[in-house]
């Protein structure tokens, strides 16, 4: 058992802020390391778009597996920024997304160069454990530290949130809150209250990934949130209960209590998937192997295992249990979707700056 393991997260932002400043990444070229999270309290909605301020507060766990690598190097003389994912080079909506997100990084530095991108994603295609976390916060650290902006951990962790939200998280290691931030007042005072950090726990847990189908999904996770928030009338009262279940996560964490941690993130996931199914038009993400994989999880505790489910934009399962059980666990998940892919992933590290060499 591991105490307070997102502390190591906070070490390795810290180290990743210091060697900026110590020059392991040269000026103007810089790689960094960050790795996916799943949230036991969800994030779904934001109430400002364009700042990607949320409506609720989520905490998540941050994997030990699929990090992504990002090299940022800056092009003196470049008209515009060009990135390569795989060495495929981004074109459309994702080279906006990520010019979007340089410009930001570019207004703080007061530069106009135009950069490189060079991403390596581990996640096996359509293992269906979303990039953008590891992505964004991977390029908020490689980038800050092309540019020359010296940022401590929460400010990397708010530039990573307007990049895609849950990449806030993905900053620290172990479990990680984020912050909704304040909902009156200024955006600015917002912005600054939008971040995330590192939160106690005594928890050590393994979450199994089930993947029960890696297509691409029908609908986006912007585009389901948005019409989740505009049309559900079970999205409020979700969100009400949201900031009670994470006030609940939060305690159970602290003493160590993995049922009470995997009860409360088993009811918030489901919730969040009744506030889309109540949506008009739906989004149901959850398939009949889902439901299956529900089901074998619930027949588990029955026979004295701790295990809870959470799903997030997609059919996906991920299984919150003991390290002790996971092979358990694992094969009962195996057994009852044979045509499935089942991963066993661990409480991983932080967002840090690589340096030369590595
Ligand atoms: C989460 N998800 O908390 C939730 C649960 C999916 C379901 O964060 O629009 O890719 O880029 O801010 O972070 C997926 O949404 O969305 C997500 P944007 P993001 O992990």
């Amino acid at each position: 058992m591991r105490t307070e393991p997102s502390t190591a997260g906070t070490t390795a932002a810290a180290a990743a802020v210091v060697a900026g400043r110590a020059g392991r990444a040269t000026a103007g070229d810089a790689t960094a390391v960050a790795h996916p999270n799943i949230a036991l309290i969800k994030y779904w909605g934001k109430r400002d778009q364009s700042l990607v301020l949320p409506w609720t507060s989520s905490l998540s766990m941050t994997l030990d597996l699929f990090p992504t690598t990002t090299r940022v190097r800056l092009a003196p003389g470049a008209g515009h920024d060009t990135a390569a994912l795989n060495g495929v080079p981004a074109r459309g909506e994702t080279l906006r997304r990520i010019t979007g997100f340089l410009d930001l990084v570019r207004e703080t530095a007061g530069s106009g160069r135009r950069a490189v991108v060079d991403t390596r994603n581990t996640v096996p295609t359509g293992a269906g454990l979303a990039s953008s976390a590891s992505g964004f916060a991977a390029l908020a650290v490689a980038a800050a530290a092309a540019y020359g902006l010296e940022l401590d951990a929460t400010a990397l962790s708010r530039l990573a949130r307007r990049g895609s939200g849950s990449a806030s998280r993905s900053l620290f290691g172990g479990f990680a809150v984020w912050h909704a931030g304040p909902d009156t007042g200024p955006a600015a005072a917002a912005d600054l209250g939008s971040y995330a950090e590192p939160v106690p726990a005594v928890i050590d847990p393994a979450l199994v990934v089930a993947v029960v189908n890696a297509g691409p999904k029908e609908v986006s996770s912007r585009e389901a949130m948005r019409r989740t928030v505009g049309t559900s009338p079970l999205f409020r009262p979700w969100a009400a209960s949201s900031r009670d279940d994470l006030a609940g996560m939060r305690a159970a964490l602290e003493r160590g209590d993995i049922d009470a941690v995997g009860e409360i993130a088993e009811r918030n996931a489901l919730g969040m998937h009744a506030t889309m199914l109540a949506a008009r038009p739906a989004v149901r993400y959850l398939s009949p192997a889902t439901v299956t994989v529900l089901d074998r999880v619930l027949r588990l505790r029955r026979e004295g295992v701790a295990a809870y489910s959470t799903m997030d934009a997609g059919p996906n399962v991920k299984v919150l249990c003991r390290r002790a059980d996971a092979e358990r666990v694992a094969s009962a998940v195996r057994e009852a979707v044979p045509d499935g892919t089942v991963l066993v992933a661990g409480p991983g590290p932080g967002a840090r700056l690589l340096g030369e060499g590595e």
